[in-house]
């Protein structure tokens, strides 16, 4: 499959490119900056908010599919991360549409549904409940993906990924880590799952610890392998620990995070 990863620079696009790539994908990349060294093959540096530029990059390159991982991993005022999250996706979507491609893997994440608070287990049907203006940006545009799929018949898998990191850094991360192979795992499971529609799963290892339904995206194909649990004994324990986990977003969830939506400054 010919597939356009976005964020391609990125620290998820890095390992995704590679991964994918060795699964028998040909990836296209794309980012504001220039290839990363070592990557091989096609690349775009392109603003993925121009809807523009991402209609040139359709007509040249013939995807086949579409990996959206572009877009600012953390908090920012609402109208950056609107564009950041929304207007990306939207450029991309259309695009699609006019070039027939038909299915869209999205690097969505847990603080779409932040302000969850812990129970049992949090499944795809938990209500959108973002716990910053980063999680509204990220509830906006699985809204979008879900309209495109009803709309123009789009398959669209929208990954609440937790914490993606080489090793877990905290306790938290026990319950929400997503390793890199789990992540490529998880990737190419979604590009390939026949006929998901719409679909949100949530994008963590096999964590001893977790309290995400592992489920949604078992449907799909994914099978995690890793577990957090195995480092365990070297995280240290912080102060912080009983607050994030009362929540989803853990960090996210708290106060510090309070402030206004739109700069007045
Ligand atoms: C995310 O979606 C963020 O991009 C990342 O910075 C972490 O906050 C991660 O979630 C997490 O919840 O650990």
């Amino acid at each position: 499959m010919r597939v356009l990863v976005t964020g391609a620079a990125g620290s998820i696009g890095r390992v995704v490119t590679v991964g994918l790539a060795d699964r028998g994908h040909d990836i296209i990349g794309l980012d504001r900056v220039p290839e990363p060294e070592g990557f091989d093959g096609p690349w775009h540096s392109v603003d993925c908010a121009d809807p523009d530029a991402v209609a040139a990059v359709f007509a040249q390159s013939a995807p086949d599919a579409v990996v959206h991982l572009a877009g600012h991993p953390g908090e920012a005022d609402l109208p950056s991360s609107f564009t950041s999250h929304v207007v990306t996706t939207a450029a991309l979507l259309d695009a699609m549409v006019e070039h027939d491609v038909t299915r869209i893997v999205y690097a969505s994440s847990n603080h779409a549904v932040g302000l969850t608070p812990r129970r049992d287990l949090v499944s795809d049907d938990a209500r959108p409940r973002p716990d910053t203006f980063y999680g509204v940006g990220k509830v906006a545009a699985e809204g979008l993906l879900s309209l495109y799929a009803d709309r123009y018949g789009i398959d669209a898998v929208a990954c609440r990924i937790g914490s993606f990191r080489d090793r877990p850094g905290s306790v938290r991360a026990l319950s929400t880590w997503l390793s890199h192979d789990d992540c490529v795992r998880m990737v190419d499971a979604a590009l390939t799952a026949t006929a998901p529609g719409f679909a949100v799963l949530y994008g963590i290892s096999a964590n001893t610890r977790a309290w995400w339904d592992l489920e949604p995206g078992r449907r799909l194909g994914y099978e995690p392998r890793d577990d957090a649990e195995e480092f365990a004994a070297s995280i240290e324990p912080g102060p912080e620990d009983e607050d994030e986990a009362a929540y989803v977003g853990g960090p996210f969830a708290l106060a510090a995070y309070h402030r206004p939506a739109l700069d007045r400054t």
